[in-house]
């Protein structure tokens, strides 16, 4: 144990390739699709978070990449209190421990809310500790998610699907793993920073733009993410890099294309971005097969999908179209680390 009474957990990223975009209840974080989404490995992307809560501590306090930052978020504070909700129910600590003031500190090795599921690794890693400082058992996707959306898939490592769920109170909206990392070994991650200033809409501003106003969006969450996402964890189980990486760009393109029919539109993809979309059809063109798959979040920055023996060639166009790209890096699949 802890002298000081620490808990300290590192949590990954995940980039989804069926998207989630669009909640049905805001306060619970509910979406109107399933998403499917890879855990990447935490060397290269990972949020870091150590909690402490002392009898001498004066005040509950956070800081985030190092700079003290007020505790008034509403969705950590939702978070806190659940989570002490749930410890006081199970009995899990003292009683005297959950009067006690709390330290956060949180750290992210990538730029944050740059498109680059900043939330996801933060939220996910933020619950964890804190279940674990509180000693709590429960769901802890569910607990992720009222966090931040993404959050609920990054506490399972490797291929992760989080089913939307039909309850009003969320207690079926969780994310379950569809395989662990070690089923597809040759899955890598190749990922573009094509800019890491901070994104003009949130996604959560942007998705909430979409539900009021795009009529496309009913249209996904209705008829195209169920098929998809049933074909998509087919073709994760049977490692058909063609299926998948076919899924993954055309779920991709959508959730743009919906972006584009959200009024006033919000656009998240650059030149740049498109450059590579280019890029990647060109070279499945050229290689007579689909070989690498790119995706988009909420920013410019591309997420490429593709197996390790086409590493080399893809970095190797990079460089070429891309001189002065110099933070571009590849990572495979990972999991949580307590
Ligand atoms: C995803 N994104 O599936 C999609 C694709 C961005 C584009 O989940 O409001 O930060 O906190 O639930 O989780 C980003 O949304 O939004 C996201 P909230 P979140 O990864």
């Amino acid at each position: 144990m802890d002298p000081l009474n620490r808990v300290t957990v590192v949590a990954p990223v995940n980039i989804a390739v069926i998207k989630y975009w669009g909640k049905r209840d805001e306060k619970l974080i509910l979406p109107i699709n399933d998403s499917v989404s890879i855990t990447l490995d935490t060397s290269i992307m990972r949020a870091k978070t150590t909690v402490c809560s002392q009898p001498d501590f004066s005040e509950n306090q956070l800081w985030l990449n190092g700079i003290k930052t007020s505790f008034t978020n509403p969705r950590l504070l939702n978070c806190l209190e659940k989570i002490k909700h749930l410890a006081a129910d199970q009995q899990s600590v003292d009683p005297a421990v959950l009067s006690w003031k709390i330290h956060i500190c949180s750290e992210n090795n990538f730029p944050t809310a740059a498109g680059l599921a900043s939330s996801a690794a933060g939220y996910a890693c933020l619950v964890i500790a804190l279940a674990k400082h509180y000693k709590i058992k429960t769901d802890l996707s569910i607990l992720a998610r009222i966090g931040s959306g993404s959050a609920c898939r990054s506490v399972f490592g490797g291929f992760v699907r989080w089913h939307a769920g039909v309850e009003s109170d969320g207690s079926d909206s969780r994310a379950t793993q569809i395989a662990d990392s070690s089923h597809w070994p040759e899955m890598r991650a190749l990922i573009l920073v094509v800019s890491d200033n901070k994104k003009h809409t949130s996604s959560t501003i942007g998705m909430m733009n979409a539900v009021k106003t795009s009529d496309l969006i009913k249209y996904r969450a209705e008829y195209c993410v169920p098929k998809r996402t049933d074909k998509m964890c087919e073709a994760i189980l049977k490692k058909d890099f063609v299926k998948f990486a076919e899924l993954t760009m055309k779920d991709s393109n959508q959730l743009h294309a919906i972006c584009l029919d959200t009024y006033p539109p919000c656009v998240y993809m650059t030149d740049v971005s498109h450059k590579v979309v280019e890029m990647v059809h060109a070279y499945n063109d050229m290689c007579g097969e689909i070989k690498v798959a790119y995706t988009f979040d909420a920013g410019p920055n591309a997420c490429l999908y593709l197996l390790n023996a086409d590493v080399p060639r893809v970095l190797t166009l990079i460089k070429h179209l891309f001189p002065s790209s110099s933070s571009d890096f590849v990572t495979g699949l990972g999991d949580v680390e307590e």
